[in-house]
């Protein structure tokens, strides 16, 4: 299955018999107090560069992230969604609850952008959905409800279920939803990790939908996150994860390391392409 997206003048397809999708997140504020500072002082410079870097290597997509509290985020976003697709190509991703702020960037965004995301809590199919089939663009579904993230893989699957079968009431295509059953951390619930797994397996077997995931909530409040990280990311990926939202200047090298290992990369094309240009970078 395909989802389209666009950027200013790149078309780009998320593909589940594709490599895998990185979503840059580092323009995000959560514990980052240099972004939120160049945020708050209004620094746009560096923000563009974060954007750049990102793409340079190996971002498919730029997620834009920039909920602060005090600061007005539609706005905000605006504002960053208008310097970001300047300064890449490639298309956005749109993360925010607020849906005025996902409703100012889904109009200063060019393309067909992604938005992040809707869950199957009501008051949210009811609010997005709309804003997806208006504005003819594709959304993560998380698979989230008025209970919060559910613990168990029979409830992550109907939820999946029900934004899938909410989207088309809208007309939306299945193609267009991107379902991400999220992951909690192994230090609170040490089965998190081994749940998601299976809810990937399953929810991509049920609807053969692309499943999205951001990768390193796992490690939370662990020493050593980025072992964490990389192995959880190889395992997400060989059990049907396509599309990760994650660090790109840390974790690329192992995305293209797990496509090639698990036969998505002829003749190791992407994966020698970003070890030779990430030594390009370094020299
Ligand atoms: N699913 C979807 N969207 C998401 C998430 C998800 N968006 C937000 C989040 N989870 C993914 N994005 C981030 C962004 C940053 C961090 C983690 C996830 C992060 N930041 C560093 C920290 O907190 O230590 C600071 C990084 C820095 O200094 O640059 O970990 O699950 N659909």
């Amino acid at each position: 299955m395909q989802t389209k997206l666009e950027g200013r003048t790149k078309t780009y397809f998320v593909d589940t018999e594709g490599p895998t999708t990185l979503i840059g997140e580092k323009i995000n504020p959560t514990g980052n107090k240099r972004l939120l500072a160049a945020l708050k002082a209004g620094d746009h410079e560096f923000v563009r560069a974060l954007a750049v870097d990102q793409v340079a290597t190996g971002a498919d997509l730029v997620d834009i992230n920039v909920g602060v509290p005090g600061l007005n985020e539609p706005e905000l976003m605006e504002n960053i969604v208008k310097i970001v697709s300047e300064a890449v190509d490639v298309p956005l991703c749109i993360d925010s609850p607020n849906f005025e702020a996902l409703k100012a960037a889904l109009f200063a965004a060019p393309g067909r952008p992604l938005i992040n995301s809707v869950n199957a809590e009501e008051a949210s199919l009811e609010r997005v959905l709309p804003m997806v089939k208006d504005r003819d663009c594709a959304v993560i579904g998380l698979t989230i409800d008025e209970k919060g993230i559910p613990k168990d893989v029979d409830t992550r699957l109907r939820l999946a279920g029900k934004i899938l079968e909410r989207a088309s009431r809208y007309n939306i295509p299945t193609e267009d939803v991107i379902i991400d059953p999220l992951v909690l951390a192994v230090s609170t619930d040490h089965e998190a990790a081994a749940k998601t797994l299976d809810a990937i397996q399953q929810i991509r077997a049920e609807f053969g939908v692309s499943i999205n995931l951001g990768a390193s909530n796992v490690s939370f409040g662990l020493p050593d996150r980025h072992t964490l990280n990389q192995s959880f990311m190889a395992l997400a990926i060989a059990a049907g994860a396509n599309c990760l939202i994650t660090d790109p200047f840390r974790l690329c090298l192992t995305m293209r390391a797990t496509d090639l290992l698990l036969g998505r990369d002829a003749f190791s094309g992407r994966y020698i392409g970003h070890y030779r240009s990430m030594q390009s970078r370094d020299s």
